[in-house]
């Protein structure tokens, strides 16, 4: 089977690409020669993800999913949430939205966060949605060279290392996408069957 993964961020892509079985034929949205970012003005992490599902499967009439996540700490009432990518404004990348939760955080002694992924898929022209959660605590610095995103500020549950000081391979045991792509994986499968 055929299969879009509909993100223009090549580190989830390669994150996941590991985890899908071979008769689960992964492409990706150069594989269709669409090369725009998928606007992503929704108020939800599902709000989004089911967005950019339908975006691409309206577009090319593919069997398409889509990944949205966000980092939600419990201090700051669930920012950045669903503004993860942005949290630091326009002109942001992940240093500087990395900057402004540290010191949103400082001196509170309350660290708890979590990762949210919403996958959302439309299959054969039906939408599913799939959740992986990850709990964890915002570190006081960033620490390791490893992954993206937030990932050298967040001490997953159980763990002293930051997601970026985690090999590929161990952040794909416990991380939030990976929650959710297996449970992805495990319903094609059973519709392949
Ligand atoms: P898409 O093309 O798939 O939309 P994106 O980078 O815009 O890619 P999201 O909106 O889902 O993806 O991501 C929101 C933010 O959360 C963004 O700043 C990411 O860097 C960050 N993020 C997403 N997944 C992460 C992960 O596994 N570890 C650390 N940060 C992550």
């Amino acid at each position: 089977m055929n299969i879009i993964f509909a993100t223009s961020n090549l580190n989830k892509l390669k994150e996941i690409e590991n985890l899908i079985p071979k008769d689960i034929n992964l492409n990706n949205l150069k594989d269709l020669n669409f090369n725009e970012e998928i606007p992503e003005n929704e108020k939800t992490i599902e709000g989004n993800a089911i967005y950019k599902a339908k975006f691409i499967h309206t577009k090319f009439n593919v069997n398409v999913f889509a990944d949205d996540t966000g980092l939600e700490v419990e201090a700051l009432n669930g920012e950045p949430g669903v503004y993860s990518a942005r949290y630091a404004g326009k002109e942001c990348n992940s240093h500087k939205n990395i900057e402004k939760l540290l010191k949103n955080l400082i001196n509170n002694k309350n660290r708890r966060a979590r990762f949210k992924t919403i996958i959302a898929l439309i299959l054969n022209g039906k939408l599913y949605q799939f959740e992986g959660i990850v709990n964890g605590l915002i570190s006081h610095s960033s620490k390791g060279n490893k992954g993206f995103g937030y990932d050298p500020v967040f001490v997953p549950e159980g763990y002293s290392k930051s997601f970026s000081e985690l090999s590929l391979y161990e952040k794909n045991k416990i991380s939030h996408r990976s929650i959710a792509v297996k449970k992805l994986i495990s319903f094609i499968s059973k519709q392949l069957n």
